[in-house]
């Protein structure tokens, strides 16, 4: 049983528990974080000097990042059955959990706290229409991987798949008009299908 910090609808606790749910990991979660605050606590600190959710204790082993947390925990619990074996296969998938922290997150965050983190009233349509073609244009690096892949790490599911997959529902559920990217819309359609996909990811977006 390990322990989770993180409230959840955070996307980055998100992330850590799909993939507990994907390896069956059991866990005892702790709301923390946005409303619930306890990110300055000194003893969080202690734990997290970063102040930000997830982080997670396993036995007396601290760790936070959520991208770090799932490769941990698919080595430690799933025998790295959630990353491709070939080193090929493996940075592919890595590759792409990098990408959405270092790149995409940067696009796409922007878009949801103008859209849904706003009241309508107080909406910025052109702000909004800029974030919105920033964030076309990343999607659209994905469109185009996934024409010739089935999964972001290829020809299987992998964790590669859990970064954008928690924030590819959340596109889906924000109030706007997205273009046709059939290669995503297929990719979701299977993603979604997973139970764990379904208990912590396919929820109110707020
Ligand atoms: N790179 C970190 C980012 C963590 C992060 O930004 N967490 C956000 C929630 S998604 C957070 O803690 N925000 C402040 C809060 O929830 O109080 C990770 O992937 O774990």
């Amino acid at each position: 049983m390990i322990k989770i910090w993180g409230r959840t609808d955070s996307s980055n606790v998100q992330k850590v528990l799909w993939c507990c749910g994907e390896l069956g990991v059991q866990f005892e979660r702790l709301d923390w974080g946005g409303k619930f605050g306890g990110n300055k606590d000194p003893e969080y600190a202690a734990m997290n000097p970063n102040g930000l959710v997830p982080t997670i204790k396993d036995g007396d082993f601290v760790l936070w990042e959520s991208n770090s947390i799932m490769r941990y925990l698919n080595a430690k619990y799933g025998n790295g059955k959630l990353l491709p074996a070939s080193p090929e296969g493996m940075a592919s998938a890595n590759r792409w959990m990098d990408w959405q922290l270092s790149a995409f997150n940067p696009v796409i965050v922007p878009l949801f706290f103008a859209t849904i983190r706003t009241p309508p009233d107080k909406r910025d349509p052109q702000a909004i229409q800029a974030a919105l073609d920033k964030t076309v244009k990343a999607w659209q690096m994905v469109e185009d991987h996934l024409a010739k892949n089935r999964f972001l790490g290829g020809e299987d599911f992998s964790l590669g798949d859990i970064p954008l997959g928690v924030w590819v529902y959340r596109w889906f559920n924000l109030p706007i008009d997205r273009p046709k990217q059939p290669n995503i819309e297929r990719w979701y359609d299977t993603i979604r299908q997973h139970k764990p996909y379904q208990t912590h990811i396919m929820i109110p977006v707020t």
